[in-house]
């Protein structure tokens, strides 16, 4: 065998097993790229996700949801932040992964482009848009990228709180007066539609997927974990006591899951390539957001810099 078969051998005998890549092991070039694509695009779904809640923060109707608010944001962040460090394995730059954000070239979850227009909205993407994240991404737990699957664990656990969180504040709304019951309506009907669409197209449109579950990147396709997502949200929308937004969601007893009416995928891919409500705020305020911190990041680049000079003269 030559060298190049025998790695490629030796690769696809870990994928096999359920065992993971790590950063120095041997990788396919087109895995290795498929991987950044993904999880860096993931890193911007959790940074830019931090702009629709924010706009919330200084208007919570207490302290308490205030502080809870401010906390679920920060872990946004620092997902993002472990994130962008498992894309960083890969042989990327931070740099490189938020130009690539900011000129368009690398997208983000199409639901952080839809607007926050009431409080209920918060509830809303706590539930929903943090519960899509988690069903996706409990499967990427058993992903094949060592740094990645290993990122998935903690975010899991977080996510898990968002969500409650998200349904608490729909609970009480939904148990609340009669116009806490109307906006509470009002946010399921503008985010359960787009959050069904973060699972991605069809798997039939996908143009990823095959290569991406054969590589083990992903576990599960998306019409799979949209159909999850669909079957626990069910229950959850008839325990609030609220409309379900989609009328053809009946209870199959014979595929033993819901039925789903069809997404309006013009919409999708009209967000998806920068046409949403809020596409060009986000990006603007983050562009803003990065020219305001580059002192921050000079300073500590020279910082280290020192630093790393001194050790040099004292090791000579
Ligand atoms: N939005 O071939 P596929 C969160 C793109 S985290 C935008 O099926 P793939 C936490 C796709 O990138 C939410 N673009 O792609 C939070 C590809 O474009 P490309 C983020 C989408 O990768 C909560 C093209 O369409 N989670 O919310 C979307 O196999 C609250 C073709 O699609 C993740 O990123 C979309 N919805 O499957 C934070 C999970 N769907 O790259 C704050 C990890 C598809 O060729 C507040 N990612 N596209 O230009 C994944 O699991 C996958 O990447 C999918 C897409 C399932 C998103």
């Amino acid at each position: 065998m030559t060298d190049a078969a025998e790695q490629i051998s030796h690769f696809e005998s870990i994928i096999s097993m359920d065992q993971c890549i790590e950063p120095k092991d041997w990788m396919p070039e087109a895995y290795r790229k498929n991987l950044i694509r993904q999880i860096s695009q993931h890193a911007h779904s959790e940074i830019i996700g931090m702009q629709p809640e924010g706009n919330w923060l200084t208007r919570a109707p207490s302290l308490r949801r205030k502080a809870v608010l401010l906390s679920k944001i920060q872990d946004e962040g620092g997902h993002g932040l472990y994130l962008y460090s498992a894309a960083e394995t890969l042989g990327i730059s931070r740099e490189e992964m938020i130009d690539a954000l900011q000129t368009g070239e690398a997208k983000y979850a199409s639901i952080f482009n839809y607007p926050t227009q009431t409080w209920a909205d918060v509830g809303a993407i706590g539930w929903l848009v943090d519960g899509a994240a988690i069903v996706n991404q409990i499967s990427l737990q058993r992903n094949s990228y060592g740094p990645y699957a290993r990122a998935m664990v903690r975010i899991c656990k977080e996510e898990s709180f968002h969500q409650r969180q998200g349904y608490e504040i729909m609970l009480t709304l939904s148990r609340g007066s009669e116009k806490q019951i109307q906006v509470a309506q009002d946010a399921l009907d503008r985010f359960y539609w787009p959050s069904l669409m973060m699972f991605g197209p069809h798997d039939s449109e996908s143009a990823h997927s095959a290569r991406s579950m054969a590589w083990k990147i992903k576990r599960e396709t998306n019409d799979d974990l949209r159909q999850k997502f669909v079957d626990q949200t069910a229950p959850q929308i008839q325990i609030l006591g609220l409309r379900h937004p989609d009328p053809k969601c009946i209870w199959d007893p014979e595929r033993g899951h819901y039925d789903m009416g069809e997404i309006n995928w013009e919409e999708f891919y009209s967000v998806i390539n920068g046409n949403g409500h809020c596409n060009r705020q986000r990006l603007e305020h983050h562009i803003d957001a990065h020219e305001e911190g580059a002192w921050v990041r000079e300073a500590m680049q020279s910082y280290h810099e020192k630093k790393k000079q001194q050790s040099y003269a004292k090791a000579s």
